[in-house]
């Protein structure tokens, strides 16, 4: 790191630690603004804040499914839920799509119907236009900001399959929401989704026998599953399926529980694992989207770059620096033809 780029870097982390909310916001600003200049500065930034914290602090929850099924209600119930447990809060948005603009996320906003003056939790949306098949590269560094700040931090995507995949590697438990009566049950088990959440919510419960009727298909459907071996690697959790209604905010206690009970499964190195795969997957991802593909091939492989990733993190590369230096390692095979 830049000796220049430490200083600021340090006042800044300091501050999202002791949750102020200008210091947070100002913190997120730089992480979405992605011009290459200010890469160091979020570097710095970055191996200031994981000073701050223990390695395993907080929990990193992700809600992602179809469009409308709910999920911004729900992460305003859920956040919510969390204020009256009193723990702090931070809200991402992430907003996969180019075509849908500022009035979608100010929707989302006014939903989420946040009080100003609490202290404790924090909601911002984060466009992540023409950054393709997933979470922005803000997003990465938008969760270590929150996280740093607040107990709890609740990520909202839009989409399945490839977000999905990708949101697996920002947070600590992944909650798939769906609704009632879509057909998403019979969906998500073609497309082996059902591998990835750690928790599943049929939402929009106020439907009655319906939404009821989605989650016995769907517990039957998993059980099915796990009896003929393929329930995923999920030994010692099994994957639960709750109703909630965000609309009438029921069933948000049990699944406040329910994400507390799969952090509680995980020991610590568990934790600590998971989210270092999740560092790994962001410093490749950053690679392989300013150079492409071919500086994987180039590099030896996927496999031999997330090695070289793993490496230079455990270094105490951040992913941002764990990056820069495989990159330079590929200009440099580049050059040496
Ligand atoms: N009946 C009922 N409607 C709900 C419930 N939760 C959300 N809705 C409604 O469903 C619509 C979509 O809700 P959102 O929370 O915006 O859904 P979303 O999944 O965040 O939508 P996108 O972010 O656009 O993908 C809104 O009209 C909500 O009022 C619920 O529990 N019951
Ligand atoms: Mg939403």
């Amino acid at each position: 790191m830049p000796p220049r780029e430490a200083e600021p870097a340090v006042k800044l982390a300091a501050g999202v630690a002791a949750g102020d909310k200008v210091a947070v916001a100002a913190a997120l600003n730089l992480v979405e603004d992605r011009r290459a200049q200010t890469r160091n500065a979020v570097d710095a930034l970055l191996c200031a804040l994981r000073t701050l914290r223990p390695p395993g602090y907080g929990h990193r929850v992700g809600l992602t499914g179809p469009p409308g099924v709910g999920k911004s209600t729900l992460t305003a119930a859920l956040a919510r839920e969390y204020r009256a447990r009193s723990l702090r809060v931070g809200v991402l948005a992430v907003d996969p799509s180019s075509l849908r603009s500022g009035g979608a996320l100010l929707g989302d906003r006014a939903r989420m119907a946040f009080d100003p003056q609490d202290e404790g939790l924090f909601v911002r949306s984060l466009a992540t236009a023409g950054d393709a098949g997933g979470l922005a590269y803000a997003a990465n560094a938008g969760v270590a900001v929150l996280a740093t700040a607040y107990d709890r931090v609740l990520v909202e995507t839009t989409g399945v399959g490839q977000t999905e995949t990708d949101v697996e590697h920002v947070v600590d438990t992944v909650c798939l929401v769906i609704q009632p009566g879509s057909g998403d049950v019979l969906q998500f088990i073609k497309a082996g989704i059902m591998e990835i959440p750690d928790v599943i919510v049929v939402n929009k419960g106020d439907h009655g026998r319906l939404a009821q009727r989605a989650a016995s298909d769907l517990q039957g459907a998993l059980d099915r599953l796990r009896q003929a071996g393929l329930g995923g690697e999920q030994s010692a959790w099994t994957l639960p399926v709750l109703v909630t209604s965000a609309r009438d905010r029921t069933g948000i206690d049990a699944l406040a529980d329910a994400l507390q009970a799969h952090l509680a499964s995980r020991t610590p190195s568990e934790r600590a694992e998971k989210r270092s795969r999740g560092a790994v997957a962001w410093a490749v991802s950053l690679l392989s989207r300013q150079h492409g593909e071919h500086a994987l091939d180039l590099l030896g492989g996927a496999q031999a770059v997330r090695a070289q990733a793993t490496d230079a993190l455990a270094r105490g590369a951040t992913p941002i620096g764990a990056a820069a230096s495989l990159s330079e390692r590929y200009l440099a095979a580049l050059r040496a033809g």
